[in-house]
């Protein structure tokens, strides 16, 4: 990796040291998704059929896959892979369980009450990538939480031909409709309905560019009113590093993001250039070793270790960037907490690998990428539910309230408005 010294760089080359690989930002993307997007809204599973058959080079007579599919994927599934699955289960449930929402019920003024209510999303539609890497942990990630916030409706869809383990952990987080298709056309299916595939309230997971572009599109569209769950960009990871942190286990942990694809950025971020020496030497030794070392490689070439004057310097230059993963390998790693400004999700310490929050420590892996940690918050609990509130008065609390909100609507030159109230008023007075 390239190794930059903090200081030594102006304001603007320290900008550009931050600056994510360029989202492809080519327009043919959204000109293409646009079309799929129609193609789905006027042939429904027509243009489904047809897209798994350009795109997936596949014929798929049902799209939605039949108990007795479910079930012969799930056996062949071995024990091992089950084991791990409900460990990863049992540790999300936890972590999200514990998320409940806590209800407000509060009298502001006497007669006056207001309640913040809870209530899961009705419909929600979860889509698995597919292609080289079968995310089975991203499938825990979405159905666990949508089940324990109660949504009704929890669909699955994921290009053909779906991974048995996907199949086998929809299964067992509760998913009981999974739809053989993906891409754009699969987003579109779940914005605005097929003959089989249901429409939902909120589409929630990772994908390509065309995924994405489609999550956008369709979250604009005025002709439904379907909503997601981020945006996304691709993954990165930044690490802080004292001189002493181990560097093989930092070039483990950049590795093991840079191997998700070609557009995903690892940052380290130290106070040793001889810590970022090391680094770079173990990055040689276990990318020769890794099966994904093309993709990983072409990650890298996007990538920069930092060497800053301390850590708390180096706290700084990682608020600045807004990680979507931050590993922090200091001496005390949690005293830094309080500093940390923007990150998705934090990683403290030698034996806290980013791999153990992407698949089973019970945090949820889907975060805010391209910088909008500063703003967005990992999935949670939360995500799959809306809040709303309510208010009630008495007639006591309308008599309270009445002449401030008169007032108010007065001036806002909304006659309508006080008149709600004068009306209710002149009737106590009675
Ligand atoms: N690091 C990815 C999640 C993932 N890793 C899934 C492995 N499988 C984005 O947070
Ligand atoms: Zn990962």
């Amino acid at each position: 990796m390239q190794i930059l010294d903090w200081e030594s760089l102006t304001a603007s080359e320290q900008v550009a040291a931050l600056q994510r690989s360029p989202l492809i930002g080519d327009n043919s993307v959204e000109q293409k998704v646009k079309s799929i997007i129609e193609q789905v809204v006027l042939d429904g599973d027509a243009a489904i059929t047809k897209f798994n058959q350009q795109f997936d080079g596949i014929l798929v007579d049902n799209l939605l896959l039949s108990t007795e599919e479910i079930d012969s994927a799930c056996a062949r599934v071995s024990t091992k892979v089950k084991q791990a699955i409900a460990l990863a289960t049992a540790n999300i449930e936890k972590f999200h369980q514990a998320q409940a929402f806590q209800p407000i019920d509060i009298e502001t003024q006497i007669g006056v009450r207001c309640e913040l209510r809870s209530e899961a999303v009705e419909k929600v539609g979860l889509y698995i990538p597919g292609g080289t890497a079968p995310l089975i942990s991203t499938v825990m990630m979405l159905a666990l939480p949508a089940r324990i916030a109660g949504c009704e409706k929890r669909v699955l869809v994921s290009p053909p031909p779906i991974n048995d383990a996907i199949i086998y952990a929809a299964h067992v987080c509760g998913i009981t409709d999974i739809y053989q298709v993906g891409g754009a056309q699969a987003i579109a299916a779940l914005a605005f309905g097929t003959e089989s595939i249901p429409k939902v309230d909120k589409i929630f997971g990772p994908g390509n560019r065309y995924v994405t572009e489609a999550k956008r599109l369709v979250s604009q569209d005025n002709r439904v009113s379907v909503t997601i769950d981020m945006p996304a960009g691709p993954s990165e990871v930044l690490v802080i590093a004292d001189a002493k942190a181990n560097p093989a286990f930092i070039a483990a942990d950049l590795l093991s993001q840079a191997e998700h694809g070609v557009d995903s950025q690892v940052m380290l971020v130290t106070d040793s250039m001889v810590q970022a020496q090391a680094v770079n030497q173990q990055l040689s030794v276990q990318l020769a070793q890794l099966p994904r070392q093309d993709i990983a490689a072409q990650a890298l070439k996007c990538s920069r270790t930092l060497v800053v004057k301390d850590i708390v310097q180096a706290v700084q230059v990682s608020n600045q960037y807004g990680p979507e993963h931050l590993i922090v390998q200091t001496d005390s790693p949690r005293e830094l907490l309080s500093t940390i400004r923007a990150a998705g999700s934090v990683f403290l310490g030698a034996y806290t690998p980013e791999s153990v929050g992407d698949y089973a420590s019970g945090t949820n892996h889907v975060l805010p990428t391209y910088g909008y940690s500063r703003a967005v918050s990992s999935l949670s609990l939360a995500d799959f539910s809306r809040r709303f509130t309510v208010q009630e008065l008495s007639a006591d609390g309308l008599q309270n309230l009445g002449q401030a909100v008169m007032t108010l609507a007065e001036n806002e030159l909304l006659d309508a408005h006080k008149n709600a109230v004068a009306i209710r008023l002149a009737s106590l007075e009675k």
